[in-house]
């Protein structure tokens, strides 16, 4: 039996030795390496906090005291160690265990949104109402990487602490230098005094001696670190930033020595108010295929770069065309350079394109900024973490029509991240945005076409919506309604009976739906609107021709196209019924996104089926019946 099948909590861990703790800590590498291998996931994050997440829950009493894990993507060690170890190989599968905390899976989890730089603010929050219910024994812990540090909220949140001195709050700094990339240390290039903390220098001693014997890692580690030190010195020098804040700086603290982090811990916890603790760690420590990966450490696995054949990589090709075309054309990634597509163009035009870091309402208004001057900003960030910055999208670039365009990646069901990384909000609230235009590219051709549409705008915004994920096979327009491709019309034989508009790739799926309804009878137009906002009125004229309207959509159901669909007819006094198709309004979870889809009946299958009922009901002159009320996405039996 292993030590960590005998952890099922916190508890456990308080006896062992630091032989046995060592022990531990390289038999839940072990665990990390073989399962997030298979399962897919976060695995540099994880491999460098097992020391950290163990001294953390020998020195603190969770759920009493609380832990926060900002974004929450290197919380496996945390499950590993309070009673999730049996239930490890269900990572990020449907049904199993999900990638962040989880309320549902443990008292111990608290803060499940993924979306980085907030632990701070949750753990200012906590501590007030800890206080104000008259507990003030309880401690909040934050756990921060120097890339959610970049954040500005996380900032937002500091100001506030360091003047709430009664605060128990630990917040500790997990310093690896990376967020996917080495971090950006922008802030400190403002500070002009820099000084060198002997502890410090300590640190990088003692790693650079003991990881530049091991053979394989030590040279570039050695490198790494010293590319480290200056975003230390620069971001993270205490006597300039945090001690002048206010805030109780302990640091920097080797993070893979258990025993020194233990100690200062204890120290941050017994001092009563916030404590900033700046721990350095190694991201991938243990693992070296983690550790000498070059462009993330391994921060996640399957890379979430963009592969040949992935909507990534087509839209990050069909920059590099434009980049070399359009010299005001410039990109702007928060902290996910690589992921977004945007490392060819990075490498053919370095001084035109910038990440900003984890900071995606500074990316917009920058990029406001740019337009301003001149530019043509292409902003490419994943879909749910434009929410963020629907206010810049808003006031910033909208109200002053701007010529921004925002390249949205993992637009709709994203699969094994879950809830948070669904990105299932932007077809709705940039519908809101006015003089915004949105286009939804259903195959690799039309994201070039729709890409080098969007750029040529010059009078507003617009959105280039696609998912995660390998693009299908390309469908050519057999004719055009308006700005929409036609993909298919009825077949001989069968009458206009359903005008079917898939936005996106659920145009193609469309097509699978017309190949079923033909089967039973139904004669449909398959359009691709292209862009769905604003939608083409030749929509309007086209369904007249029909008996009922159809509209598909990888997107909130609530105020997205097909919502404007419905609109469209009504404002042309259009009396065809409009079914609207698309994501429940609620909290997906985590599955594949072939799973998540048929959760949602967005399969062909079923689609077709509701369709064939919706028909039949009309066509017997049948009230709609109470079954009509409820979402129209649920599976039928
Ligand atoms: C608002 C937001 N933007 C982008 C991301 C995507 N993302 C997930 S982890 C990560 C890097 C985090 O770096 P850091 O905080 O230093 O943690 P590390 O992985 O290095 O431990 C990014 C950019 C996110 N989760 N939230």
């Amino acid at each position: 039996m292993t030590l960590l099948e005998c952890i099922n909590g916190p508890e456990d861990l308080k006896g062992l030795s630091q032989d046995q703790l060592t022990r531990l800590a390289g038999e839940i590498r072990d665990v990390l390496i073989e399962t997030v291998n298979r399962t897919s996931g976060h695995l540099g994050p994880n491999l460098g906090v097992v020391e950290l997440t163990i001294a953390i829950h020998r020195v603190f009493d969770s759920p009493r005291d609380r832990i926060v894990f900002d974004t929450g993507h290197q919380s496996y060690v945390h499950k590993l160690l309070t009673g999730r170890a049996a239930a490890f190989g269900s990572l990020r599968q449907r049904g199993g265990l999900t990638g962040y905390p989880s309320q549902a899976e443990s008292e111990h989890d608290l803060v499940e949104n993924s979306h980085a730089s907030t632990s701070l603010s949750y753990a200012d929050g906590l501590a007030k109402a800890f206080t104000l219910r008259g507990e003030p024994d309880r401690t909040v812990v934050a756990i921060i990487g120097d890339g959610a540090l970049t954040g500005g909220m996380a900032w937002e949140a500091l100001n506030n602490i360091a003047a709430a001195k009664d605060s128990r709050i630990v917040m500790i700094v997990n310093d690896n230098g990376w967020s996917y990339q080495p971090t950006i240390g922008g802030l400190a290039e403002h500070l002009a005094a820099i000084r060198v903390n002997p502890r410090y220098e300590h640190v990088l001693h003692y790693i650079k001696t003991t990881v530049s014997r091991a053979p394989l890692v030590g040279a570039p580690l050695y490198g790494t670190l010293h590319g480290i030190k200056k975003g230390i010195k620069d971001v993270l020098q205490p006597q300039v930033m945090f001690e002048d804040l206010g805030l109780k700086y302990v640091g920097p603290i080797d993070g893979h020595d258990e025993r020194m982090l233990e100690t200062a811990l204890r120290r941050a916890r017994d001092f009563g108010g916030p404590v900033l603790l700046h721990v350095i760690t190694r991201k991938g420590f243990g693992y070296p295929a983690a550790e000498q990966n070059e462009i993330d450490c391994l921060h996640q696995v399957p890379a979430a770069g963009a592969a040949p054949g992935t909507w990534s990589r087509v839209f990050g090709d069909e920059m590099l065309a434009i980049g070399a075309r359009r010299s005001d054309v410039v990109a702007i990634t928060a902290a996910m350079l690589h992921p977004t597509g945007l490392a060819q163009f990075a490498a053919a035009y370095p001084d035109r394109v910038y990440d900003v870091g984890i900071a995606e309402q500074h990316a917009v208004t920058s990029a406001a900024g740019l337009a301003m001057g001149g530019m043509h900003p292409v902003v490419a960030i994943y879909s749910t973490f434009l929410n963020r910055a629907f206010d810049q999208t808003l006031m910033d670039v909208a109200l002053h029509r701007l010529p921004v365009t925002f390249v949205l990646d993992r637009a709709g069901v994203t699969g094994p991240d879950g809830a948070s990384h669904h990105g299932m909000w932007d077809g709705s609230t940039m519908q809101l945005v006015p003089g915004m235009r949105i286009a939804a590219p259903r195959d690799a051709r039309r994201v070039a076409e729709l890409l080098n549409e969007a750029v040529e705008v010059s009078d507003g915004p617009t959105v280039v919506r696609f998912p995660k994920g390998k693009v299908g096979g390309e469908v050519e327009a057999i004719a055009k309604l308006g700005g929409m491709d036609v993909l298919r019309t009825p077949p001989e034989g069968l009458g206009q009976d359903v005008l079917l508009a898939g936005a996106g790739p659920m145009a193609l799926t469309g097509l699978q739906v017309a190949d079923r309804l033909a089967d039973h009878g139904i004669g449909v137009t398959v359009v691709d609107p292209r862009w769905t906002k604003p939608v083409d009125p030749a929509l309007a004229e086209a369904a007249r021709q029909h008996r009922l309207v159809v509209a598909v959509e990888d997107n909130g159901r609530v105020g997205g196209f097909g919502d404007a669909v419905a609109r469209l007819l009504r404002d042309h006094d259009v009396d065809v019924p409009v079914k609207t198709f698309g994501l429940p309004q609620e909290f997906l979870p985590h599955g594949t996104r072939d799973e998540v889809l048929e959760e949602a009946g967005l399969t062909p299958q079923q689609l077709a089926l509701r369709i064939t009922e919706a028909v039949a009901r009309r066509s017997s002159g049948e009230a709609p019946d109470t079954q009509e009320a409820a979402p129209e996405t649920r599976p039928v039996d």
